[in-house]
């Protein structure tokens, strides 16, 4: 067997020298990202590159002049990946210390970063806020967590009605006595309604009023495609002297079309609340059945006179629409229950 051909260690330098001389000539006349790339793959390509070609050649060196080519061959690859580094650092605009491997091409759109939205629930109330508000009226708050006094007894609603079952409200028992006493000796529960803050509004207010209020409520509802256990409404509420039925019957039309368009059908029909008479309900006609979207009345003499106000000096009207069946037809949904469960592939929709 022959011996295997070697390479004089002068010829296998001066392959290494030109090597490196055109590299840093090409490095330093590239003028983008291209061209860079381009260079990148002829001199330092992982499998096809010019010094991966020499690099190669270090087998074939006679054994005595391995080490000082392998020298060598560590200068010229540190001299290549130089002259590589400042051309990208030039292309780059050398503001970013980071940006060392030329496979970074600074001119391609960065990843697309998703930019959090509002819940489509509070994108309804800010909408409920705004229509209402160029009708004139404005935001008030009550708590969540309500005592017997302003959840009924205010209200009308008398110690023996249905309405105070215990399987029909999230009562909260009071654990200690120090609760008891700085809470009261009030049932305490969370609120069913945001009539609630019908009463405390006007506890705390003479008229003319016109206010609206948003917030949660809670009730043991079994959860179906228009029921949830937790849903919000906006209360209305507006007294002064002489308001009518023709006064809520409009805010209702206006609010309506304001919110559903001209195109979705309501209807306006009798009903029953302990605190409102007469009593109205509120239906708008979607996907083949009218949907129930809130209540409303005349508020009762009774009511006025728990409040302080004198029945025979002034009237007024309330209304507590369901904020989940108003989002559920503007963005066409058709089961509530996709409001809470949070997946995001649901939610970025909106
Ligand atoms: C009331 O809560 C009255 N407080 C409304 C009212 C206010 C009447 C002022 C008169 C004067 P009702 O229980 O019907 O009424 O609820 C009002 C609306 O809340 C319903 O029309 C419906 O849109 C919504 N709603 C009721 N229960 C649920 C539930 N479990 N899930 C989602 N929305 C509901």
């Amino acid at each position: 067997m022959s011996p295997a051909a070697t390479i004089p260690l002068e010829d296998f330098i001066k392959e290494l020298e030109d090597l490196a001389q055109s590299a840093i000539e090409e490095f330093g006349a590239v003028a983008d990202s291209e061209q860079l790339e381009a260079a990148r793959i002829e001199f330092v390509g992982a499998r096809k590159g010019k010094f991966k070609t020499v690099q190669k050649k270090l087998g074939s060196i006679d054994g005595p002049d391995k080490k000082a080519a392998g020298m060598k061959l560590n200068d010229v690859k540190k001299s290549i990946e130089k002259a590589l580094n400042e051309s990208v650092e030039r292309i780059s605009g050398g503001g970013n210390e980071k940006v060392r491997d030329a496979k970074f091409d600074p001119t391609l759109p960065g990843p697309q970063q998703r930019v959090g939205k509002l819940h489509p629930i509070t994108q309804t109330i800010e909408e409920l806020k705004d229509i209402m508000g160029r009708l004139g009226f404005t935001p008030a708050d009550g708590p969540e967590i309500e005592d017997d006094w302003h959840n009924f007894k205010a209200l009308n609603i008398s110690d023996s009605h249905p309405a105070r079952d215990p399987l029909d409200n999230f009562y909260l028992s009071l654990a200690s006595s120090r609760e008891k006493h700085v809470l009261g000796d009030n049932d305490l529960l969370m609120r069913t309604q945001t009539s609630t803050v019908q009463i405390r509004v006007m506890e705390t207010t003479q008229p003319p009023i016109r206010i609206i209020s948003l917030g949660r409520v809670y009730r043991p509802d079994t959860a179906d495609s228009t029921h949830y256990p937790m849903f919000h409404q906006m209360e209305g509420l507006m007294i002064d002297e002489l308001v009518t039925l023709a006064d809520l019957k409009t805010v209702l039309k206006l609010f309506a079309t304001s919110y559903l368009g001209n195109e979705v059908p309501i209807r306006i029909r009798p009903s029953f609340f302990p605190f409102t008479e007469p009593s109205v309900e509120a239906d708008y006609f979607w996907n083949g059945k009218w949907v129930e979207f809130g209540g409303a009345g005349i508020v009762d003499p009774s009511v006025l006179t728990a409040v302080g106000y004198d029945p025979e000096q002034v009237s007024g009207f309330a209304f507590g629409l369901g904020v989940e069946r108003l989002c559920m037809i503007r963005h066409q949904i058709t089961d509530i229950r996709y409001l809470f469960t949070n997946d995001v592939r649901f939610l970025r929709q909106f």
